[in-house]
């Protein structure tokens, strides 16, 4: 039988989301962090762990068959490649951040100025797009602190919380790209069955994220009111409680609205209510 090979990040901020992913799906392997290969045991794939700037060329010439990797190094190595399914971690936003006296206010303000970046290829992109012609450096790290060292004008680096902006005396303000990790795969790979089962367990999993499962009691005569908030896929499960007259509800309910629904189910009279993550949720 064949088997299917995806190419996820060795360590860094990628690593340790991906291999959970991987085992939420119920794939069965051990995470050597000294080896570079790991065999899946109850399902056919091998899992190559490699820095993540390799993996989407991995993946387009076929050494993996699908790889985890950033949007925003997907995008800078400029490979073509099938993007699968967005996996909702590892989010980020490429910005363009400056000194906080500095006079650049906005991109136009670029023009004939130096930009430190480990992203020259989305950056040329974008300023191209802007008309702007400015100096590009490539650097491999720590980009931040070029223009306190008077080696750039400007910086083009990614940002999450902030805080490496400001801990440097930095203020982004451009964004140019926002980015997360996503599943990509060899062109034409999307049509292969093994491909299709793991997305679809991706899939279950990822669902299961933004929701809860959450029990509740309530008096029968209330049922309708209740039934009214929620909508759901299908109908809530009404099991009748050993006290007459009173029921509990099974249900589930979006993360997103998750505390709004709590207090508009209290109003209207649920009681005891247990809330428990769920694993996966299989349409
Ligand atoms: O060794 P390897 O090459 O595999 O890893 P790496 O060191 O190149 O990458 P790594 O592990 O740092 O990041 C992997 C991927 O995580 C990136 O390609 C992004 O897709 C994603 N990601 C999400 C981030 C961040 N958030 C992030 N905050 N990558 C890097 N950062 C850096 C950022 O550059 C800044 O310097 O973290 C610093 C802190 O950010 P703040 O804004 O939270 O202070
Ligand atoms: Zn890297």
């Amino acid at each position: 039988m064949k088997t299917l090979k995806i190419a996820i990040q060795k360590s860094g901020r990628l690593n340790e989301k991906s291999v959970q992913l991987l085992k939420n799906c119920g794939l069965s392997f051990e995470n050597y962090k000294s080896s570079l290969i790991s065999t899946v045991s109850n399902f056919p794939l091998e899992i190559l762990f490699l820095r993540d700037d390799d993996i989407p060329e991995y993946v387009q010439d076929g050494i993996a068959d699908i790889g985890i990797a950033g949007e925003n190094v997907i995008a800078e190595t400029g490979v073509d490649v099938s993007f699968l399914q967005e996996l909702g971690f590892g989010k980020c936003t490429l910005k363009l951040a400056v000194q906080n006296h500095s006079q650049i206010q906005k991109i136009s303000d670029l023009e004939g100025k130096s930009i430190a970046t480990s992203y020259p290829v989305i950056l040329k992109k974008f300023l191209a797009e802007n008309k702007v012609n400015s100096e590009i450096r490539t650097i491999s790290g720590s980009v931040e602190i070029s223009p306190g060292l008077g080696l750039s004008d400007a910086i083009f680096d990614i940002v999450s919380t902030g805080g490496t902006l400001k801990s440097n005396g930095l203020k982004p303000f451009a964004d140019v790209m926002s980015s997360q990790a996503v599943l990509i795969g060899r062109k034409g790979i999307e049509n292969d069955e093994l491909v299709r089962e793991l997305i679809q367990r991706i899939q279950s999993v990822l669902r299961a994220r933004e929701t809860k499962y959450v029990v509740l009691n309530i008096e029968k005569k209330n049922l309708p009111e209740i039934v009214k908030l929620l909508p759901g896929v299908k109908s809530p499960t009404v099991v009748p409680l050993a006290q007459e007259g009173w029921v509990a509800i099974h249900t589930v309910i979006e993360e997103r609205d998750f505390w709004e629904k709590i207090n508009s189910l209290k109003a209207v009279g649920a009681q005891g209510i247990v809330v428990m993550p769920i694993e996966k949720i299989i349409l």
